[in-house]
């Protein structure tokens, strides 16, 4: 595979976390390091566990394939093998796999004395993840409320603990994720279509400069936020999308018992004197 001249100045030792040179090295264009290894360790671990609950039964249909967390009754302890506890041992690894991914970017940006950037912003993904199997349950005080790992009982999952709160889409958190998904979607949509525009012309024509996508917006809607400012922009709508799909968990049952009513909690508002 050719390697890009700045490449080769990179691809030197330095720069991990822990255990100094070990694992410092490349495969082809992959990047090891101590956190590739246990990444692949995790994950490979977390797959088998998946597989290893399948064959306990009922299918192998890959639709239906699921590894249901433990029942009610467990509480917070460990659950045996076959009834959630393989679901908590997948729920390990796969933290473990997605912690080391993170810190794994973490080296390769150390390497090339970069922003931390793409870390931070994966480890905001973690957080949602953590927070619907370990932060929530926790909080409720059973690891049954975690979502099974299964392509449609998941779905189940989320339809579900929605209906347990009469009316998820009046959830304030969940209205503020929800604007920010769509404005993240907006955003890139303006973006991607605004950079083509200008750099990608027709065939003889000149590539256009960013004083064209600045004209394009301060003519359209009287500004134009700049090359870096929409890059900061689209960070952070995205980072809020998720973190707010995270709060709007958090309110659903450690705040709003479970059997609440999201209508009913905005009675506060129906309640101020000036209506
Ligand atoms: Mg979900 C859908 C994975 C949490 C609500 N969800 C999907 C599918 C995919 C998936 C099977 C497409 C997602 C996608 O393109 O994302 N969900 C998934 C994972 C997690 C997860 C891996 C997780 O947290 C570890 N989902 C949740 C939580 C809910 C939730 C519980 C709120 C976020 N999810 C929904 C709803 C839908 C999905 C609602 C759908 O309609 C959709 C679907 O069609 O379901 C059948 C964007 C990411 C990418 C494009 C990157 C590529 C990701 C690939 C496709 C993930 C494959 C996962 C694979 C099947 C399982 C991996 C395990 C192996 C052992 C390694
Ligand atoms: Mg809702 C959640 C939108 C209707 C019940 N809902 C969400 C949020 C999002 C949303 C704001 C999910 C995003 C998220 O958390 O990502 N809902 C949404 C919309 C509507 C809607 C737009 C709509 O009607 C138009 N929701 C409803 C109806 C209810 C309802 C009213 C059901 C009846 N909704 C719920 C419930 C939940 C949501 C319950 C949630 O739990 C969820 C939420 O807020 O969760 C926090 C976060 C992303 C992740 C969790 C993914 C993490 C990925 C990890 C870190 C990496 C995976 C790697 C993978 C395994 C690797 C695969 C292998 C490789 C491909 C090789
Ligand atoms: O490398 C990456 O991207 C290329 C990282 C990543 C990211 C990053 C990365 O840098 C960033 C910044 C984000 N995601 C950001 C975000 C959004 C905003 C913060 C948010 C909306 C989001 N990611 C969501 C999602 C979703 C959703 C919505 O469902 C998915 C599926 C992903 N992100 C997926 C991914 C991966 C492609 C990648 C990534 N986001 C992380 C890859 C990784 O961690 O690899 C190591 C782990 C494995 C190879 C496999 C682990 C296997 C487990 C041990 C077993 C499986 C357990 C699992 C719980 C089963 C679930 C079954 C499902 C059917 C429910």
């Amino acid at each position: 595979m050719a390697m890009l001249s700045f490449e080769k100045k990179y691809r030197v030792r330095g720069g991990t976390l822990i255990g100094g040179d070990l694992f410092d090295f490349w495969v082809g264009p992959f990047y090891v390091g101590f956190f590739g290894v246990t990444a692949v360790f995790c994950a490979l671990m977390g797959t088998a566990l998946i597989i290893w609950n399948t064959a306990l039964g009922p299918t192998w249909n890959l639709w239906q394939i699921s590894v249901n967390p433990p029942d009610v009754k467990y509480g917070l302890g460990f659950a045996p093998l076959a009834e959630g506890g393989i679901w908590q041992w997948v729920t390990i690894f796969a933290t473990g796999a997605f912690c080391s991914w993170a810190l794994r970017e973490v080296e390769i940006c150390r390497k090339l004395g970069i922003g931390y950037h793409v870390p931070f912003a994966f480890s905001f993904a973690i957080f949602a993840y953590l927070t619907l199997v370990v932060i929530r349950p926790v909080l409720m005080g059973s690891w049954s409320y975690g979502f099974p790992y299964g392509i449609f009982t998941h779905l189940d999952w989320v339809s579900n603990t929605g209906y347990q709160y009469g009316q998820f889409h009046w959830n304030p958190g969940h209205m503020i994720a929800i604007t920010f998904f769509f404005t993240t979607c907006l955003a890139l949509a303006l973006h991607g279509g605004l950079v083509l525009s200008a750099i990608n012309p027709d065939r003889g024509e000149p590539v256009k400069s960013p004083e064209h996508e600045n004209t394009v917006f301060r003519d359209l809607v009287g500004y134009s936020i700049g090359t870096i400012g929409i890059h900061r922009v689209g960070l952070f709508l995205a980072l809020s999308a998720v973190f707010w799909s995270a709060v709007c968990m958090l309110i659903s049952g450690p705040v709003l018992p479970e059997g609440g009513s999201w209508p009913e909690w905005w009675e506060w508002w129906r309640r101020i004197p000036i209506w």
